[in-house]
C-alpha cells in the first residue's frame, strides 16, 4: 500500500519527535509511519563488489536508503542495515530519486554501447531480500529516453561517421556523453507540477565551445506506466516519451561527465548540481552549482553552439564563489557520490570509498548528516554544529 503525500508528510513530522537513534522496528504494525526515526548522523550503504558509489535517494515515508553502486542497487533501513538489493545489471546505473507520490525510486541507466537510455523505475516495497535479478525479479521496469539519444548520437562535425563512446571527439550535441543526475522537483518553467529532472553526462573536452552547459530534461511522470517495460536483456526497447516536457540549459562552463548528483531541495526551493570539475581555464570549474529555483526558465541563447542557437535558459543562483570573468557562481563541495535533501536545511551528503577484504577491493558508500549554511567555499557544514539557512537563502 502507497502512503498519500499527506500521510508521508505526516510521517516526515512524526519522525521529528522520535528520539534520534531509536530504530524501532515495524514490529508487525500494518503502519510503520509514527516510527520512521530522526535522520542518523550517517547511513552506512555497506562494502560491495561492485562499481563505485553513484548516487543515493531516501524514503522518508518507509525509512530507507538507497544506494547505487554502478551495477548494483542496495536499499538499507535508516540504521545502514541491508534489507534487500538488485543485480545484474549490465549497464551503468547512475543517480537516483525517490518519487515521493508513490515511493517507487527512479535512476538513470545508460547502455553506451547500444546507444540506449533510460530511467530505471524500482518498486521498492518489492525490494525486500538480498541479490533480486534485475532481468527477473520483476522490480525494475524501464522507459527509454530517445531525446537523449539523439544528442548522444549527433554526428556534429558531419562527417557521416558517429565517434562513438569518446570525450576526444566533435559529436555528441553539448557533448553529452548520455544522463546521470536525477530529481524530482517542479516544473523549472514555473507552470507548476512536479517533474522528473534528468540531467545529461557531459564530456570532459577543453577544445570545443558548444560543451559549457548543463543540460536538464524535465517530464511529466503520471503517464509513464505506458512507456514501462521490463529490464529483460536490457537495451532491448525503444518504449518512451517522443520528446521530453522540458530541456534546459545552465551556463557553468564543462565539467567532467556532467552532472554527477542532481537534487532539488524544497526548503530553499533552488537545485544542487554536483559535478567532478571541468578543466576549461576561462571557467572557475566549481564542484557545485546552484540553480536558482526562484526564477523561471526563458529563452535565450545556448552559447558556444556551431550554429546560433537559443533555448531555455535557467540561471545559477548569485550566491557563493562568485567568478568574475565567466559570470559562473558555485561552490566546493561534496555530494558528487550522493546528494539528498531532508527539506529543513539539512542534507545527506554521500562518501564514497574502498575496502580489502582478502585481496577483493570492495566500494562502500555512506551517507552523511550535513547542514547547510551557504559558508565558501563549502556551504555544508556538521549538522547541528551551524545554524540552518537553507540553500541559497
Ligand atoms: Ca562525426
Ligand atoms: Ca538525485
Amino acid at each position: 500500500m502507497r502512503s498519500r503525500p499527506h500521510a508521508r508528510f505526516l510521517a516526515l513530522f512524526l519522525s521529528a519527535v522520535v528520539a534520534s537513534g531509536l530504530f524501532v522496528a515495524g514490529g508487525g504494525g500494518a503502519h510503520a509511519r509514527a516510527r520512521v526515526p530522526s535522520p542518523p548522523a550517517s547511513v552506512d550503504g555497506g562494502a560491495w563488489k561492485s562499481g563505485h558509489l553513484q548516487g543515493t535517494a531516501i524514503d522518508r515515508s518507509t525509512g530507507h536508503m538507497y544506494f547505487s553502486f554502478t551495477d548494483l542497487l542496495v536499499k538499507t533501513d535508516l540504521a545502514g542495515r541491508p534489507v534487500g538489493s538488485v543485480t545484474g545489471f549490465t549497464g551503468h546505473l547512475g543517480d537516483l530519486d525517490v518519487d515521493p507520490r508513490d515511493g517507487r525510486v527512479y535512476g538513470s541507466l545508460e547502455y553506451k554501447a547500444a546507444q540506449a537510455f533510460y530511467i530505471a523505475v524500482f518498486d521498492g516495497s518489492r525490494i525486500t531480500r538480498m541479490n533480486m535479478d534485475a532481468r527477473t525479479a520483476g522490480v525494475v521496469s524501464t522507459v527509454h529516453l530517445r531525446e537523449v539519444v539523439r544528442d548522444y548520437t549527433a554526428d556534429m562535425d558531419g562527417d557521416g561517421v558517429f565517434d562513438g563512446d569518446t570525450a576526444g571527439t566533435a559529436d555528441h550535441r553539448y557533448g553529452c556523453s548520455g544522463i546521470d543526475g536525477i530529481a524530482f522537483g517542479p516544473d523549472l518553467e514555473g507552470r507548476g507540477g512536479s517533474r522528473l529532472t534528468v540531467a545529461y553526462g557531459v564530456y570532459a573536452n577543453t577544445a570545443r565551445t558548444d560543451n559549457d552547459h548543463q543540460v536538464l530534461l524535465q517530464y511529466d511522470v503520471r503517464d509513464w506506466a505506458r512507456y514501462e517495460r521490463p529490464l529483460g536483456e536490457g537495451a532491448s526497447h525503444t518504449s518512451g516519451p517522443r520528446s521530453p516536457d522540458g530541456k534546459f540549459f545552465v551556463y557553468t562552463g564543462n565539467t567532467r561527465y556532467g552532472v554527477q548528483n542532481l537534487e532539488y531541495d524544497g526548503y530553499s526551493g533552488n537545485w544542487l548540481m554536483a559535478v567532478y570539475r571541468g578543466g576549461k581555464a576561462a571557467f572557475p570549474n566549481y564542484s557545485l552549482y546552484v540553480v536558482d529555483g526562484s526564477k523561471p526558465a526563458r529563452r535565450g541563447v545556448v552559447r558556444g553552439q556551431p550554429r546560433p542557437e537559443t533555448g531555455r535558459i535557467v540561471s545559477l543562483l548569485p550566491r557563493g564563489l562568485h567568478h568574475g570573468p565567466s559570470g559562473v557562481y558555485g561552490y566546493e563541495s561534496g555530494g558528487q557520490y550522493g546528494l539528498v535533501s531532508l527539506d529543513d536545511g539539512r542534507f545527506y551528503v554521500a562518501e564514497a570509498g574502498t575496502v580489502d577484504s582478502g585481496g577483493t577491493t570492495l566500494q562502500t558508500g555512506r551517507a552523511v548528516l550535513r547542514r547547510w549554511t551557504g559558508a565558501t567555499p563549502d556551504p555544508f557544514a556538521e549538522a547541528g554544529a551551524s545554524t540552518a539557512s537553507g540553500a541559497g537563502r
